[in-house]
């Protein structure tokens, strides 16, 4: 049985926000956030970027949605989201 999935998953927990403002075709979504315990961030409101295709079309500004957020080199960007129906 294949349990590396479920298991990679589980140790990447998603966040908890509202899209404020979403630019698709610069790739810049701002997120006001609860704590992001990967980060080690407390909550506030900040702008985000995402690569091509990382927010599905169902996102919508307004929106509380569920992400997960990573950094590099000084540069936070979105890896995965999704909204919270
Ligand atoms: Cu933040």
């Amino acid at each position: 049985m294949h349990t590396a999935a479920p298991a990679k998953a589980a140790s990447q927990p998603l966040s908890e926000g509202t899209v404020r403002r979403l630019d698709r075709a610069a790739g810049s979504v701002t997120i006001t956030h609860g704590p992001i315990e990967n980060l080690g961030m407390g909550a506030m409101t900040m702008t985000f970027s995402f690569k091509k295709g990382v927010v599905p079309a169902s996102v919508k500004e307004g929106d509380k949605v569920r992400f997960r957020a990573e950094e590099k080199g000084g540069q936070y960007s979105v890896v995965r989201i999704e909204a919270v129906k």
